[in-house]
């Protein structure tokens, strides 16, 4: 009876008396199972791609804190790596790849179609967890956004201005362009088998769109999601779609009307009175909290957990944070967190 699950029902538009509720990296280093199952793996990327130990450290947070949803373990970054793209985990530091500075590293990358082969482990994910979970708990796929994913293929890293892949932008934009339109094919292609393999929300990380303003942003961060939600929803009519521009400050107005999005997800940043009255009214929303305030929890943690819920009262929500959990957070505070929101 999926019709009832609450985080289906909050996405569809329905007010509830209580949020649904779910964490940015819920699975995670925050959660002693999460590094002992890691460790059994080896190495985070063994994790991504073994469906029995991804399907355990999925299921690990919905066992301790019964959320209404749960993540499918995997990485935006495993979309550049089945393109052909090398990709390693520095400890300490994060992800590398092999970089992308012009039309000669283009043309080493596989086409969208070649991609499934290589991604096999996280459908394989995703079946046992649509048979695994619990009848309540909501199964959400996921990918990185086009340009998101383009900042890491272009530098090879994270940066904390996104600066190479403005570069390119600007020096090469016939080179940028062909990166965007063969990651949102590839990002098209992957999603739909997500689906097909058990995911019945997806949600489209675009965790670097805040540093494009003006046309860039319609053109490399509204068009691509548009363009592959249009795609998803196509194909699977009841599927429900979550977009996260982060940081896209006013740009997150109209951009659930404009992209089809069900929901949005909503940065730290976003003051949640404005976001109720300016985007409540053509989506969900959820996000919000800060999750340094699982790291310090106090009353503070509960005021602003109470806050968020009291804004968004009026219309459909669903409870979650900003941005993902840390690996500092206190699991604790976790419980203090759902009892503020569920009584
Ligand atoms: O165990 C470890 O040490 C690895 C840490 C880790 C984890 C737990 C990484 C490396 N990725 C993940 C899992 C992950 N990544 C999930 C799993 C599901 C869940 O939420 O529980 C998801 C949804 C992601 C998405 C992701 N990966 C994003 C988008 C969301 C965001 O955080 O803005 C991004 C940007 C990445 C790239 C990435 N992967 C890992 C790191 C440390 C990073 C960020 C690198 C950087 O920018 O420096």
């Amino acid at each position: 009876m999926t019709k009832d699950k609450v985080m289906l029902r909050a996405l569809r538009g329905e007010t509830l008396a209580v949020p649904p509720v779910w964490m940015m990296r819920q699975a995670g280093r925050y959660l002693p199972e999460y590094m002992a199952t890691r460790a059994q793996a080896g190495d985070f990327l063994s994790l991504c791609y073994n469906p029995d130990l991804a399907t355990e450290v999925t299921l690990q947070p919905i066992r301790r804190y019964g959320f209404d949803a749960a993540i499918m373990f995997a990485d935006i970054l495993l979309v550049p790596q089945a393109l052909g793209a090398d990709l390693w985990f520095v400890t300490g530091e994060g992800p590398r790849l092999s970089t992308i500075g012009g039309a000669a590293d283009m043309a080493r990358l596989k086409t969208a179609d070649d991609i499934h082969a290589r991604l096999a482990p996280i459908y394989e994910t995703l079946g046992r967890l649509s048979e695994d979970l619990p009848g309540e708990t909501t199964l959400i796929g996921f990918a990185g956004a086009p340009w998101t994913v383009a900042t890491y293929m272009i530098a090879g890293r994270g940066t904390p201005d996104q600066g190479p892949a403005h570069a390119l932008m600007q020096n090469d934009v016939a080179t940028f362009d062909a990166l965007i339109k063969l990651l949102t094919e590839a990002t098209t292609a992957y999603l739909l088998r997500q689906i097909e393999a058990g995911a019945e929300v997806i949600k489209l990380f675009d965790s670097w769109a805040g540093s494009l303003s003006g046309a860039a942003f319609d053109t490399y961060a509204l068009a691509p999601a548009k363009a592959i939600f249009a795609a998803l929803k196509t194909a699977h009519p009841d599927v429900l779609l979550i977009g996260f521009p982060r940081e896209a400050g006013e740009k997150y107005v109209g951009f659930a009307r404009a992209t089809g999005a069900d929901c949005l997800a909503l940065d730290t940043k976003v003051d949640a009175v404005w976001a109720a009255k300016e985007l409540q009214k053509d989506s969900c929303v959820q996000g919000n909290l800060d999750p340094q305030l699982l790291i310090s929890g106090g009353d503070k943690l509960i005021s602003e957990t109470k806050r968020i819920c009291r804004a968004f009262a009026g219309g459909p929500h669903v409870f979650n944070l900003g941005h993902g959990i840390t690996p500092e957070a206190d699991p604790e505070n976790v419980d203090v967190m759902l009892k503020a929101i569920r009584g």
